[in-house]
């Protein structure tokens, strides 16, 4: 019984010590799920942006929920970037697997000011929310001038 219980949890093990490529039966499945969790990322940060922005009332339980999820899709894309997944439709520049050091650190850029925003919501104070919304979009932009496509 013991033993068998460890076959789940040493395939699980084993799961995540392949490479990242290996957890994608195609490229093309790599790049659908990277773009899939951005769209889900925007969406509950754009959520956010309208309250700061005012376009629609602040609710400090929702901002809470939006910033949670946006924080966990931020953790997600990157492990979809390896080689050989520059292929399809896809908003990716090149550089991303040429300049891989200045991309990661984008992206955690991004990952560590949306994590504050993820705190800054917890709070429930707007102002704060406010700050770290803007320090997080900025993140988002500066990864996108430098490894994204103009649309
Ligand atoms: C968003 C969104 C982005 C970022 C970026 C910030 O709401 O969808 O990609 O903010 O536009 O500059």
């Amino acid at each position: 019984m013991k033993r068998l219980l460890l076959i789940p949890i040493a395939l699980a093990g084993l799961a995540a010590a392949l490479p990242a490529a290996a957890q994608f039966q195609k490229p093309e499945d790599a790049v659908k799920y990277r773009q899939a969790v951005y769209t889900v990322m925007a969406a509950h940060f754009g959520r956010i942006g309208a309250m700061v922005n005012g376009r629609v009332p602040f609710d400090a339980a929702a901002a809470q929920t939006d910033a949670e999820i946006a924080t966990m899709m931020s953790k997600l894309p990157f492990t979809a970037f390896g080689q050989g997944t520059n292929v399809g439709k896809t908003g990716a520049k090149p550089n991303i697997w040429t300049d891989q050091a200045k991309f990661t650190a984008a992206a955690t850029k991004m990952q560590d000011e949306m994590a504050k925003l993820n705190a800054a919501a917890k709070t429930g104070n707007l102002e704060q929310i406010k700050t770290a919304f803007g320090a997080t979009g900025a993140a988002c932009k500066a990864c996108h001038d430098d490894f994204r496509k103009k649309l």
